[in-house]
């Protein structure tokens, strides 16, 4: 424990950032402290999700809209949230050399969590991690995920501008989009556009979009990037300029945040309820005999549980 580590996050240092990250992530008591303090200066940054297959270019599209944002002066962090573990084999995504400039830049704060950390589930550590970043005092949190999952999916929810990259030549590119990737993007980004097919795939977007039987308020739009050459950035940054501006005008970021603060209360009960649903489990004298039982088959695991902790509810978790 150390107390000296609050202080020096209020007064701006990095390291002590860094360090408190850390302690986010791997749900120490120290972690949850400090996000207790913190949480109320939260609320201010924005926050921006990229989701996309492996390769895509999010990584260099991530750079290239960081370099436009601090034109405007804006103060930047960037996670990037890689899954992959060494065993699936594809841990290399994280490790990608960032741009020089940026990394020199004392205005921009870059970070990789390949963990899933222990507060359960990606997103709930990526949203703990967002916080400590917001109350830090950076403008704009940017996030890259790779689209394989849902926790991924949920990843992106964190932001309240979510940005969706796909490629030309992946195949048929209806097939590559997701239906549910769909409904989350704010902007789709049809990045390598100078190889042959962006066209055909900004169009199926369109497509699918204009398929939507309930059309949202804001009007996806689709922006086609190269962004190894930084073409098409300016327009991105601007479509996301323009996509706050509608947050902001229709309340939505009130909204928006108010949603996550209940989700928040939402995470805190159940991890409370779990913590001590379990406590008053294990204090029964029969929990050793039940459990052995269990194990042996002579009876089955929901008897156990009834007995156990004898419950009327329902077997979910809601909060209105
Ligand atoms: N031809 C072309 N290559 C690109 C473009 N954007 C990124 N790349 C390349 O694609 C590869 C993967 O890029 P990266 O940003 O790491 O992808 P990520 O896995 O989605 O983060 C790298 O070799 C990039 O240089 C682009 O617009 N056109
Ligand atoms: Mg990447």
């Amino acid at each position: 424990m150390d107390p000296e580590l609050l202080a020096r996050f209020e007064r701006g240092d990095r390291r002590a950032l860094a360090r408190l990250i850390t302690h986010v992530e791997d749900g120490t008591p120290q972690g949850r402290a400090a996000l207790r303090s913190l949480y109320r200066a939260t609320g201010k940054a924005r926050s921006i999700g990229i989701t996309g297959p492996p390769g895509a270019g999010k990584s260099t599209l991530v750079d290239q809209l960081a370099a436009a944002f601090r034109k405007d002066g804006l103060k930047l962090a960037i996670i990037c949230v890689d899954p992959s573990s060494p065993f699936t084999g594809g841990a290399i995504l994280a490790d990608r050399v960032r741009m020089k400039h940026l990394q020199e830049d004392p205005d921009v704060f870059i970070r990789s969590m390949a963990s899933r950390g222990a507060l359960g589930g990606l997103s709930r550590t990526t949203g703990a991690v967002l916080k400590v970043l917001d109350a830090f005092g950076f403008d704009v949190i940017l996030i890259e995920t790779v689209g394989v999952g849902q926790g991924e999916v949920e990843v992106v929810r964190e932001a309240e501008t979510c940005l969706v990259i796909e490629v030309p030549g992946l195949g048929d590119g209806i097939q590559a989009i997701k239906a549910g990737i769909l409904e989350i993007g704010h902007a789709f980004v049809v990045n390598k556009a100078d190889n042959p097919g962006a066209d055909r795939v900004s169009e199926q977007i369109l497509t699918m979009l204009s398929l939507n039987p309930n059309p949202p308020e804001w009007q996806p739009p689709v922006v086609q990037t190269v962004a190894t050459r930084g073409t098409g950035i300016d327009e991105l940054a601007r479509q996301v300029r323009a996509h706050w501006a509608h947050l902001d005008a229709k309340s939505l970021r009130h909204r928006h945040l108010g949603q996550r603060r209940v989700a928040d209360l939402s995470d805190i009960l159940k991890a409370r309820a779990l913590g001590s649903a379990s406590q008053r489990v294990l204090a029964r004298p029969d929990f050793t005999e039940l459990r052995r039982q269990v194990e042996l088959g002579q009876i089955d695991p929901y008897e156990a549980a009834d007995r156990l902790l004898p419950f009327d509810g329902p077997d979910e978790w809601r909060l209105p």
